[in-house]
């Protein structure tokens, strides 16, 4: 067998006249609403987004360590940019590839996240190469360890863990993704000793219909009304930093904190933190290990 990995990621807008592309590949082909596009492109320039952008430049740092730690090949394939997932697998194919290992930098299932990238991947193999597909990894001792070494300094602190929203009609399909956030959230909080904190959703998108909830902007209300006033955020569904992080958590929650009065901190992410790169080699490690179905 000769493997490689195609290590996916959401992606990103490369520059500011990418976003409309961006917005409607997101979309997959329902309409996007003007106002929508514009506050979009607006977010994307007030980071100061214009000819580069930091996820895309973190993903490929995270890709260049994992193949060096592995020496293994690695290929970056985006869900909603370029290089995509189908691009990243011509690329293994064409180097030899005879099993593809498949890793999303999204720790929890969920049908309408892992579950997209597993189906353009699988149609980007067309039965080409055995695929190791990693389906979840959001109880992964090592990771959950990352996470609690970032927040042991802040543990007296109220402590917000975070993750995307998804339309709520996820929870009558029987989707996992909650309960994994969870999970994720009480193993964090009992590794690094903490025993005050909750859990919400952030970045819900104006797509018409209910999203899961509470909202961190809703949930900074609440905490404010209980007289909580130090509070922490861990996001924990998230492994990078990007618009979601730097806009929705670093400007509209400490906006937010600001005006009830509280004092906001929030961790660093993961990125590509040597310790980081360390958990997503012992996953591919153990993926390529388990004996083929065939
Ligand atoms: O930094 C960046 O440029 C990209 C940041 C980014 C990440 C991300 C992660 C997740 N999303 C998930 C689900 C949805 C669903 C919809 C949706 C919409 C958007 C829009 C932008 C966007 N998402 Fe995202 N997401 C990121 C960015 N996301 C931009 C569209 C405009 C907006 O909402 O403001 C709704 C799709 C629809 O319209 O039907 C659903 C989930 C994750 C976490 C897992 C993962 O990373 O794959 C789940 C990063």
């Amino acid at each position: 067998m000769t493997t490689a990995v195609v290590l996916m990621a959401y992606g990103s807008p490369s520059r500011i006249e990418d976003v409309p592309a961006y917005y409607a590949d997101i979309r997959g082909g329902r309409p996007v609403k003007a106002e929508h596009l514009a506050d979009l492109v607006s977010r994307y320039q007030r980071l100061g987004i214009e000819d580069s952008n930091p996820l895309n430049e973190i993903t490929e740092a995270t890709r260049s360590a994992l193949e060096a730690e592995l020496g293994l090949p690695v290929f970056t394939g985006m869900r909603h940019w370029t290089p995509r997932i189908a691009e990243a697998v011509e690329q293994a194919l064409a180097a030899g590839a005879t099993e593809i290992v498949g890793l999303v930098l999204a720790p929890h299932y969920s049908s309408l996240s892992i579950e997209k990238y597993r189906a353009q991947l699988v149609d980007a193999i067309d039965a080409r190469a055995e695929l190791r597909f990693v389906e979840r990894w959001g109880a992964e001792p090592g990771f959950v360890d990352l996470l609690a070494e970032r927040l042991v300094s802040q543990k007296h602190m109220h402590i917000v863990f975070t993750a995307h929203s998804l339309p709520a009609r996820i929870l009558d399909e029987g989707d996992p993704y909650r309960d994994e956030l969870l999970e994720t959230s009480r193993l964090v909080a009992e590794a690094a000793g903490a025993t005050e904190w909750t859990f919400s959703f952030q970045s819900q998108s104006p797509t018409g219909e209910p999203w899961l909830g509470p909202d961190i902007l809703e949930h900074l209300n609440e905490l404010a009304a209980c007289d909580v006033r130090d509070v922490v955020l861990c996001p924990v569904g998230f492994v990078a930093d990007h618009l979601e992080i730097r806009w929705d958590l670093d400007i509209e929650a400490a906006e937010k904190a600001q005006e009830l009065g509280l004092r906001l901190e929030r961790i660093e992410l993961p990125n590509a933190d040597p310790a980081f790169i360390a958990v997503l080699a012992g996953l591919v490690r153990r993926a390529v290990a388990v004996p083929s179905a065939g």
